[in-house]
C-alpha cells in the first residue's frame, strides 16, 4: 500500500502500538533553557549516566536578557548538565534553537522531540519534529518512547508560485485564515505539489514553525534537491537522503492552496488567526517593527530586509528592531555588508535570541501598534497589554518600517534580487561538545534552581472547588505568563507559582492557595500554544487536581498528566452549568481512567450530577494513577 511521508518515518521508527497511540523512538531531542532547567532535573531524576539519544543538544535562546543572577545561573547549571550527560550545548549568543537546529543538526528522515512548540521548524528539512513538555523530552533522553495519539495526516498541495513580495509568511498565514488556531488538533501536515520547489528549506521552516498556531502535531516537507543544496551550503551534504510520499499515497484530507492567488497577509490581535490582507489595514499608524524569531530570521528574510533598508532611512515614528536567528546568520550579514545597511538605516540590532518574542525586552508603548514577524501575538505577551501586536512577513514588516503605516510591501516596487551564497560560513565554536568523561564533572547549582515537587497517586474521589472558569483557546501564556520578570523564576516552582493566571486573574494565587484542593473550568482547546510545562506543574503544585475542559491542545494535555492532573472532558451543557466558586465530587476516577464506566461529577451546592469521560489511553491512566510521570518513572525503575 502506498504510503504518505508521514507514515514512512513512523513506520522506521515505531516501538509501541495501541489503537490511540504509536510510540516512536527518538533520533534527537532539543531543549531551550526556559523549558530545559526542568527537563534536566527530571533526567538527573531517572539516574541514567548519559542520554541514550544519538544526538541531543542544550540551547540558551530564551533567557538571555541577565538582570539579575537567576538567568545566569540557569546556564551555567545547563552547561554543566550537558558536559556531564552526553549533550551538546549551544551557548548563549549562538542563536534561537530552532534555527540552529536546522542549521547545523537537523537530518531527513530523522525524529526530534523538542522542549519547544516550535520543534517542528525542522520538519522544513524532513524531520518528523514534535513539540512536547518536558518531561518527555528527559523520557526520550533517557531511551523511553514518546507516545503520540494517532494522527490524520493532511495533504497540503501548494500549487504554482508565489508573486513577488509574497513568501512562506503569506502561506502559513492563509492556512490559518482557513483552519483558526484549533484546526490542526491530533493532524500532521504534509507538503507536497509542484508549489514546494519555489520554497528553500528556511522559507518551508517558516510554514512548518507556524503552523504550530493551528495546534497541529507536526508539519513536514519531503527531502528533496532544495534540502540537499541546504545541507550541502552546511557542509553536511553527506547527511541527505531523498524522501518523499509514495505517489498515490493517501489521505485523510487534502487542502489545496494556489500559490499565485495569495497575497500579503496580517494576523491582527490577539490571535494569529485573525487574519486580514494588509490592503485591510493599509494607512494606520505603526510604532514599532521587529524582525526576528524562529519564524522568520533566515538569512534570506534578513538579506531582503537589508536590501529594502539599503539607503533609505526608518520612518521616525518608528522603532525598528532586528534580531537574527542563529550567529551564522549574524556573520553573513556582517560580512556581506547587509548588517551596515540595516545599521545605517537606523535599526536596534538585537542578540541572537527570542528577545522580544517572548516579552525579553522591547515591550511596545501603552496602545502601540507593533508589527512583528513573529509567531504568537496572544495579549499581553509583548509585555504591554495594552498593546496590538500584528504577526506578518519581513517584506511587510520593513514596508511599514519604512513608511511609518501599514504599508502593501508591493508598492516598494522591484523586489530585490537576494544572492544566497552556495557555501554558509561555519563555525561552531560555539556549541560545545559533551565531555568525554561526564561522570568527573560537577554541577553547579544557584540558588534560584529548586527541587521538582511531586503529587502523591490518584485517589478514586477528589473533592474540588472550581475556582476559575474560562472561555475557549486559553493559552499558557494565560496560564503561566513569560516576559522579562517572570521567566527567570523557570527553575524555582514555588515562586513562579505566583504568577499563575496572573493577567487574566490577580487574585487566583492567594485563592488557590487558601482552597488547597481545585479545579479549573475552561471552554475549547484549553492550553493552546507554547510547551511550557510550568503551565500544569504550577497549578500542581497550587492544589490543582483536575481541569473540566471541552476540549484540550494535545501539549497541555499530556503536560497536565505527566503531573497527575486529571484532563476531563465536558459538554457544552455542562460548562454552562458549572460556575465559580462551585465545590464540585469527583468519583469513580480509578475506574473511569481505567475505561471502566464515566466519571462520577456531583456539585455539592445544587445537589446535581452528571457523567463526564476522559479519553486516556492505558498508558496514560498509568502515569496519571502513579501521580505523573516522574512518580510512574522511578517506580518502574527500568527505561
Ligand atoms: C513560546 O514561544 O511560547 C516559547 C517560549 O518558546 C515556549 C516555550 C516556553 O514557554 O519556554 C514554546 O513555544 O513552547
Ligand atoms: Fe523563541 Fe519566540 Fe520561537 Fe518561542 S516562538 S522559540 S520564544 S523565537
Amino acid at each position: 500500500m502506498p504510503k504518505t511521508l508521514t507514515q514512512k518515518i513512523i513506520d522506521a521508527h515505531i516501538i509501541d502500538k495501541s489503537y490511540l497511540e504509536y510510540g516512536i523512538k527518538i533520533d534527537q531531542t532539543l531543549t531551550q533553557d526556559a523549558t530545559g532547567t526542568l527537563v534536566y532535573l527530571e533526567f538527573e531524576a531517572t539516574g541514567i549516566p548519559k542520554v541514550k539519544t544519538e544526538g541531543s543538544v542544550s540551547y540558551v535562546d530564551h533567557n538571555t536578557l541577565q538582570t539579575g543572577f537567576e538567568n545566569a545561573d540557569d546556564h551555567k547549571f545547563l552547561q554543566d548538565m550537558a558536559h556531564k550527560y552526553g549533550i551538546y550545548f549551544s551557548r548563549p549568543g549562538n542563536g534561537i534553537c530552532h534555527q540552529v537546529h536546522l542549521e547545523r543538526f537537523g537530518i531527513p528522515g530523522k525524529t526530534l522531540l523538542g522542549s519547544d512548540s516550535h520543534t517542528p521548524t525542522a520538519g522544513g528539512i524532513g524531520m518528523l519534529a514534535i513539540g512536547a513538555g518536558g518531561i518527555d523530552v528527559a523520557a526520550a533522553m533517557a531511551g523511553m518512547p514518546f507516545y503520540m495519539p494517532i494522527p490524520k495526516v493532511v495533504n497540503i498541495i501548494l500549487q504554482s508560485k508565489p508573486n513577488n513580495w509574497v513568501s512562506a509568511k503569506d502561506i502559513i498565514l492563509e492556512i490559518l485564515r482557513r483552519l483558526s488556531v484549533k484546526g490542526g488538533v491530533g493532524k500532521i501536515f504534509e507538503y507536497t505539489g509542484n508549489g514546494i520547489k519555489h520554497l528553500s528549506v528556511p522559507e518551508r521552516a517558516t510554514i512548518t514553525n507556524m503552523g504550530a498556531e493551528t495546534g497541529v502535531t507536526t508539519s513536514i516537507f519531503p527531502s528533496d534537491d532544495i534540502t540537499k543544496a541546504f545541507l550541502l551550503s552546511q557542509k553536511r551534504g553527506d547527511q541527505w537522503k531523498p524522501l518523499a510520499p509514495d505517489d498515490n499515497a493517501t489521505y485523510d484530507e487534502t487542502i489545496e492552496i494556489d500559490l499565485s492567488s495569495l497575497e500579503p497577509l496580517i494576523a491582527c490581535p490577539h490571535s494569529p488567526d485573525n487574519v486580514k490582507s494588509i490592503k485591510d489595514l493599509e494607512g494606520k499608524a505603526v510604532d514599532q517593527v521587529v524582525i526576528g524569531s524562529c519564524t522568520n530570521s533566515s538569512l534570506k528574510d534578513l538579506l531582503m530586509v537589508a536590501s529594502v533598508l539599503k539607503g533609505k532611512k526608518v520612518h521616525p515614528n518608528v522603532s525598528l528592531a532586528i534580531s537574527p536567528g542563529s550567529r551564522q546568520v549574524l556573520m553573513m550579514l556582517a560580512s556581506t555588508g547587509a548588517l551596515t545597511d540595516m545599521i545605517s538605516a537606523g535599526a536596534r540590532i538585537l542578540e541572537c535570541a527570542c528577545g522580544p518574542c517572548i516579552g525579553m525586552g522591547q515591550a511596545p508603548r501603552t496602545n502601540g501598534v507593533s508589527v512583528r514577524t513573529f509567531n504568537r501575538n496572544f495579549k499581553g505577551r509583548s509585555g504591554t497589554s495594552a498593546a496590538g501586536v500584528y504577526l506578518t512577513s519581513p517584506e511587510v514588516a520593513v514596508a511599514c518600517a519604512i513608511n511609518g503605516k501599514f504599508t502593501d510591501p508591493r508598492e516598494l516596487g522591484a523586489y530585490p534580487k537576494i544572492h544566497l551564497p552556495e557555501k554558509f560560513l561555519i563555525d561552531d565554536s560555539m556549541i560545545i561538545p559533551p565531555a568525554k568523561k561526564g561522570e568527573d564533572i560537577e554541577i553547579t547549582r544557584g540558588p534560584n534552581i529548586k527541587p521538582l515537587p511531586t503529587r502523591e497517586a490518584l485517589k478514586d474521589t477528589i473533592e474540588i472547588q472550581a475556582i476559575i472558569k474560562l472561555g475557549d483557546n486559553i493559552t499558557t501564556d494565560d496560564i503561566m505568563p513569560a516576559g522579562a520578570k517572570i521567566l527567570p523564576l523557570r527553575s524555582n516552582i514555588p515562586e513562579i507559582s505566583k504568577h499563575v493566571f496572573f493577567g487574566i486573574d490577580k487574585n487566583f494565587y492567594e485563592r488557590a492557595n487558601e482552597t488547597k484542593s481545585s479545579g479549573i473550568i475552561a471552554g475549547e482547546n484549553y492550553g493552546q500554544g507554547s510547551s511550557r510545562e510550568h503551565a500544569a506543574l504550577c497549578p500542581m503544585y497550587l492544589g490543582i487536581k483536575a481541569v473540566l475542559a471541552r476540549s484540550f491542545a494535545r501539549i497541555h494535555r499530556s503536560n497536565l498528566i505527566n503531573f497527575g492532573i486529571i484532563p476531563v472532558i465536558i459538554d457544552k451543557k455542562a460548562y454552562d452549568a458549572i460556575q465559580q466558586g462551585q465545590k464540585i465530587r469527583i468519583g469513580n476516577i480509578l475506574g473511569a481512567i481505567a475505561g471502566k464506566g464515566t466519571l462520577d461529577v456531583h456539585f455539592l451546592s445544587s445537589g446535581e450530577k452528571i457523567s463526564c469521560k476522559t479519553d486516556l489511553s492505558g498508558r496514560e491512566a498509568t502515569i496519571l494513577r502513579a501521580g505523573g510521570l516522574l512518580n510512574y518513572i522511578k517506580k518502574k525503575g527500568n527505561y
